[in-house]
């Protein structure tokens, strides 16, 4: 325990202001909110000025580190284009108004369009951020159900939604999400991911490259499975360069060797498991050698993996972006779970487990019949499955410009930016263009919000409390924190709770469920869920367990172990079983294994590289492009691809390169590196700040290009309807003119 208190005055940390006030220097501890990691940050301030922030030793997750996002949180304070108060779009330009005006406004706008087309007319749209706020998640279901329409949608279905279906589909519910043990794994074998650089994703372990070096150090191997030589990669024992969008093969194969070679171990959970002959059968056409050749991975290499998978003592097989976002990203994470599954290391220490949050979301969805429901609702235009009540982010723009019965005419977008992280952002924007009404809840005037009628900003990250709710649900470890705000919020500004809060009671129909939620506050709400959590203290006033109270006493958070096995208590199907072989996936890898001969005879001609996406440690998805600080002299929005490529369409570093694909073009800085393998082009997403009217100062003097101007919004998981971002075919030529804009 540090010695000084948190929020404390320092032993000398007293000083003037320029009026002769005194003003006090304090220490505040928190989990940064910007991405899952939530590492513990340390952030000393005087008065209204933030003097440092920096990684809290003490967390019990990060134990220091943070990355250079973590220390920007002083620059998204500061950064003077972050709006404060709603904003109004005029003839004239953007204009002021009062949270009471806007408001009203908006209660109007929408109820209008509401009465006249009916509640399927209005559309809601929420963004990540949204995950990272206990307030915004609390209140958003309030607010999507006064809003009482079908049409919802999210990031999910650009990011992890196939992981979320086959959860449901196998263990019950889309939020019983396994998470890698991975401090006390002895193999880790990771595919589509790079924590180094991402801070992990449904696996919230800050620090990643340490602990790679930790697994290492006791003994353990780390491979990884990625087109792209990454920071994790690098790290690892073993990198397996893996063609585009092959995953479910190389997948299926490893599972076939562990039935060829009898390496197959259910152990206990074989006792709880249905369907295992059928996985076995599903997998039978799926050779290490028919797979080898379609996903450039040896026969060696992938028997290899296997056997070393299923030796080790502990093992867990993880997956996450790049197996979510291809076309097969359903399948691919349906057998990731089975690798873990077949080779007995599920629900294991150092295998692939599930957390027991403090404030259990599955539990709490569940209560109310929330548990996914793939398919419950089908689009309009393109007939897609709904799932957990919303429909893929691929189809938003079709939903608002094909006319007719059932037409999106007004949307509400929270955090979000679909311009620049949906399928097809060039379509997105003419639909966004197209409404009769827009609102936006954003700190910018960004390329999304800048189509709305009203902006509605809410405070800053370090004006309100926080708790990272949905980052413990994907915990590697039990831990649970909450913080108070470091600064008491702007005059006359309104958090992101408020704002949902006020919505939600301007747009319910009934007057009971008004009523009652006027009563309800954030921390009201946290209260309860604790108590009556896993770890809570119950009804009784002074039972001994956990309650927010004891949480926020504990300024670094409260350490609750590692994560325990725990099933099948913890299954929420309803025979308390796993389900192997769900239907539905079932049909689709039947199909695949139908058409295995089409993979192995190649793709369409007309293109010859494939894309892929990549992350880097200074930005976050479209966010944070507008701090000065997180710019370095390089450009880093930059089509990245093997010399091999490169020579043989004599394009030389710094070269201006065009990427064609089906939807587009885009035209940007060619980046040579043997990183990436032959055949495939990266290019990273969330660039593209050129649009007329956005008003983001600095990143308006480092625009980049947006990647998913190029990317398909009618090539989907046939699923589940996610977004497929990874093996996009594109032709990649050198060009010296730039034609686009
Ligand atoms: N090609 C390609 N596309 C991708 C991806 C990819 O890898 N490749 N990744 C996908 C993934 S994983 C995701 S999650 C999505 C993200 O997709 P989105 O969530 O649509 O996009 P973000 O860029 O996160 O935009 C967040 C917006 O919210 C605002 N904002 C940030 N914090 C706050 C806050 O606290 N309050 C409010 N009100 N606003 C805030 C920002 O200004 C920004 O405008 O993009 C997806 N798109
Ligand atoms: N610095 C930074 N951190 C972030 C974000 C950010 O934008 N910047 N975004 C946050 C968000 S919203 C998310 S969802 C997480 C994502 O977290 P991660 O998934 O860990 O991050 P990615 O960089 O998208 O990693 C995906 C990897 O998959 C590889 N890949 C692409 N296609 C394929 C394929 O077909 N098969 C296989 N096996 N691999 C493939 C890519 O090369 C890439 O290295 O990161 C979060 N953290
Ligand atoms: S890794 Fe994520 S949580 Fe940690 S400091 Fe960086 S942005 Fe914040
Ligand atoms: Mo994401």
């Amino acid at each position: 325990m540090s010695a000084i208190q948190p929020c404390c005055f320092f032993a000398s940390g007293l000083s003037a202001n320029s009026s002769g006030g005194i003003m006090e220097t304090k220490r505040h501890f928190r989990s940064c909110s910007i991405c899952e990691s939530m590492c513990g940050l340390e952030i000393i301030t005087r008065g209204p000025d933030i003097l440092s922030v920096r990684g809290d030793k003490e967390d019990p997750l990060s134990r220091g580190y943070i990355c250079p996002k973590g220390a920007a949180v002083k620059d998204l304070y500061n950064d003077p284009d972050r709006l404060k108060q709603p904003v109004l779009r005029t003839s004239g330009g953007w204009e002021r108004i009062s949270w009471k005006e806007a408001f009203d406004q908006t209660e109007a706008g929408l109820k209008a369009i509401r009465k006249e087309h009916g509640k399927d007319a209005l559309a809601v749209y929420f963004g990540n951020p949204n995950a990272h706020y206990h307030g915004a998640l609390l209140y958003l279901l309030p607010f999507l159900l006064a809003m009482n329409t079908k049409n919802r949608y999210s990031a999910s279905s650009a990011d992890q939604l196939p992981l979320m279906v086959v959860c449901e589909q196998m263990f019950g519910h889309m939020f019983l999400l396994p998470t890698p043990d991975a401090d006390r794994t002895d193999y880790f074998l990771l595919v589509g991911a790079n924590p180094v650089v991402s801070g992990g994703s449904i696996m919230t372990l800050p620090g990643f490259a340490r602990r790679i070096k930790a697994i290492q150090e006791r003994g353990g191997k780390v491979a990884v499975v990625d087109p792209m030589k990454t920071a994790t990669a690098t790290q690892a024992d073993k990198h397996l360069p893996i063609r585009p969008g092959t995953d479910v093969f190389f997948l299926a194969a490893l599972l076939h060797v562990m039935f060829r070679e009898d390496l197959a171990d259910f152990g206990w959970l074989g006792h709880f498991c249905d369907g295992t002959d059928h996985v076995h059968d599903l997998v039978r056409e799926f050779t290490p050698e028919k797979a080898a050749p379609i996903t450039g991975i040896s026969v060696q290499d992938m028997e290899t993996v296997a056997r070393e998978f299923c030796q080790a003592k502990s093992a867990v097989c993880y997956g996450r972006m790049g197996a979510c976002v291809q076309e097969h990203g359903t399948v691919a994470n349906w057998l990731i779970m089975l690798v873990n599954i077949v080779a007995g290391k599920f629900d294991r220490p150092g295998g692939f487990m599930f957390p027991t949050p403090a404030l259990d979301v599955a539990k709490a969805l569940s209560l109310i019949g929330h548990t996914g429901h793939l398919g419950k609702h089908r689009s309009k235009v393109r007939n897609l499955p709904s799932f957990g009540d919303e429909f893929p982010v691929a189809a938003l723009a079709e939903e608002i410009l094909t006319p007719g019965e059932g037409k999106i005419r007004a949307l509400v977008s929270i955090c979000g930016n679909p311009v620049l992280s949906a399928p097809n952002g060039k379509l997105v924007e003419k639909a966004l263009a197209s409404l009769d009404f827009m609102v936006a809840m954003d700190w910018y005037i960004a390329e999304s919000s800048r189509h709305a009628n009203i902006i509605l900003p809410p405070t800053n990250m370090l004006e309100h409390a926080h708790m990272p709710t949905m980052c413990h649900v994907a915990g590697s470890r039990n831990v649970v924190k909450y913080s108070p705000p470091v600064f008491e919020p702007g005059e006359d500004t309104r958090h992101n709770w408020q704002i949902l809060k006020e919505l939600a009671i301007r747009m319910e129909a009934n007057p009971l469920m008004r009523n009652a939620l006027r009563l309800t506050t954030p921390e009201r709400l946290l209260k309860a869920g604790i108590r009556l959590g896993p770890h809570g203290a119950g009804v009784n006033p002074w039972g001994k367990g956990l309650t927010l109270g004891k949480i926020a006493d504990s300024p670094h958070g409260v350490d609750l172990g590692p994560t325990r096995s725990c099933l099948p208590g913890r299954l929420f199907t309803k025979n308390k079983r796993i389900n192997l072989a769900p239907r539905v996936i079932a049909r689709e890898m039947e199909a695949i294994s139908e058409s295995l001969t089409d993979y192995e005879s190649g793709g369409d001609e007309r293109y010859d590289m494939l894309l892929i996406g990549r992350r880097n440690r200074r930005s976050n998805n479209s966010w944070f492009h507008n701090l000065e600080r997180m710019h370095k002299p390089t450009n880093r929005c930059t089509a990245m691809m093997h010399p091999a490529d490169a020579s043989s369409r004599g394009i030389e570093s710094g070269d201006l390169v065009r990427l064609e694909s089906k939807i587009g073009a885009v035209e940007l800085e060619a980046e040579i590196s043997d990183n990436v393998m032959p055949g495939v082009v990266s290019v990273p997403h969330g660039w593209g700040h050129l649009y007329d009217g956005v008003k983001l100062s600095v990143a308006a003097k480092h625009p980049g290009v947006s990647v998913n101007d190029i990317t398909d919004n009618l090539r989907v998981d046939p699923l589940c309807g996610n977004a497929v971002f990874s093996g996009v075919p594109v032709k990649v030529l050198k060009t010296t003119l730039s034609s686009i804009r």
